[in-house]
């Protein structure tokens, strides 16, 4: 099976390449001019809002699988430039959608967000696929039209796409602008005394649904393997935590005392209560449901934080 990660120097990336390596596959994956990649794979360079070099690319690997992960991922940036976020996230995607519309032997794995659905309906988790879209920032209304016009490709071209709606996923390695990593790098900083005894968090109460990375990939794979073309799949644990009950998950697995300090900066004006997806569909189709625990992945942040 040869397989192209698309976007593989990224935090998902090097995880995803390294459960396709185990799995036997021949990898390629790309990425940008200045970034690297460690994993033993071959690697080329790749800037996918360059059209032609994109199909130039697709054409030259002819791979079984296409898993696109390069986006412009982060939502402050998406603010700011929504421009740059639009160009990467939409253009980039169709540049590939462009490339791989008339092979009839590639399947294409088009990574999306949980983030697309956006302000959702009281009483509505959990959120099925079939729920609308209500995107609340730009980096989300650029991943649902990404999904939108995947979703044209498959019936005007016949292309085999599947689409999926990743929730919040975590583990060692990812920025600390996420909130299990920046409550573990806070932690691990505090032990090492680089900071005072006190943990800065924002709003507890908001339930989220995490993942572990490694699951996330898992199941990125089982998709490839055994996923419904034309589909598109929500990805999570299917059970919503309060980050209360993060934050204090990671503070028990320290021995110092650390206060808590309510943040104003960190707190969102619309932050929805609660957001859990329904994932009986991957779960039907695939057999996929996460493994590893949420404490686990907690234990496993603090100790890369604890080693960086
Ligand atoms: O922004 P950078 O320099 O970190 O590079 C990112 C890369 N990327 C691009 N690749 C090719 N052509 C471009 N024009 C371009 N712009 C950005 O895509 C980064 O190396 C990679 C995306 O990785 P992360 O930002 O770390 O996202 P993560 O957490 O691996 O998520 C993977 C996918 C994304 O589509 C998310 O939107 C979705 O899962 O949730």
């Amino acid at each position: 099976m040869k397989s192209l990660v698309i976007g593989g120097a990224g935090f998902v990336g090097g995880y995803l390449i390294k459960e396709l390596i185990n799995f036997g596959h021949e990898v390629y994956a790309t990425c940008l001019e200045n970034e690297k990649i460690n994993e033993n794979c071959i690697v080329k360079t790749l800037d996918i809002t360059d059209k032609n070099a994109v199909s130039a690319l697709i054409g030259e690997i002819s791979p079984d699988c296409i898993y696109h992960l390069a986006a412009q991922s982060s939502v402050s940036l998406s603010w700011k430039n929504p421009q740059l976020t639009a160009e990467i996230n939409v253009i980039g995607a169709i540049n590939v959608l462009e490339a791989v519309k008339d092979l009839k032997n590639t399947r294409l794995i088009m990574i999306g967000s949980g983030e697309e659905y956006g302000f959702i309906r009281e009483n509505s988790c959990p959120l099925k696929e079939s729920e609308p879209l209500n995107p609340g920032n730009i980096y989300a209304a650029t991943k649902a039209c990404q999904e939108m016009i995947s979703r044209i490709y498959t019936r005007a071209y016949k292309a085999d796409i599947i689409m999926v709606r990743a929730f919040n996923h975590s583990g060692a390695g990812q920025s600390s602008m996420f909130v299990i990593s920046d409550f573990c790098r806070q932690i691990a900083e505090i032990e090492k005394n680089q900071r005072p005894p006190e943990i800065s968090v924002g709003n507890l109460s908001a339930m989220r649904d995490f993942t572990d990375v490694r699951d996330v990939v898992r199941a990125y794979r089982l998709l490839s393997e055994k996923g419904i073309s034309g589909k598109v799949y929500n990805i999570g644990r299917g059970k919503a935590v309060s980050i209360q009950y993060i934050l204090d998950t990671a503070l028990s697995f320290s021995e110092k005392n650390i206060s808590v300090i309510q943040d104003t900066k960190k707190m969102r004006a619309s932050d929805i209560p609660i957001i859990e997806p329904d994932v009986s569909e991957i779960y039907g189709d695939t057999g996929w449901t996460a493994e590893i625990s949420m404490e686990q992945t907690i234990k496993d942040t603090l100790d890369y934080w604890r080693n960086h």
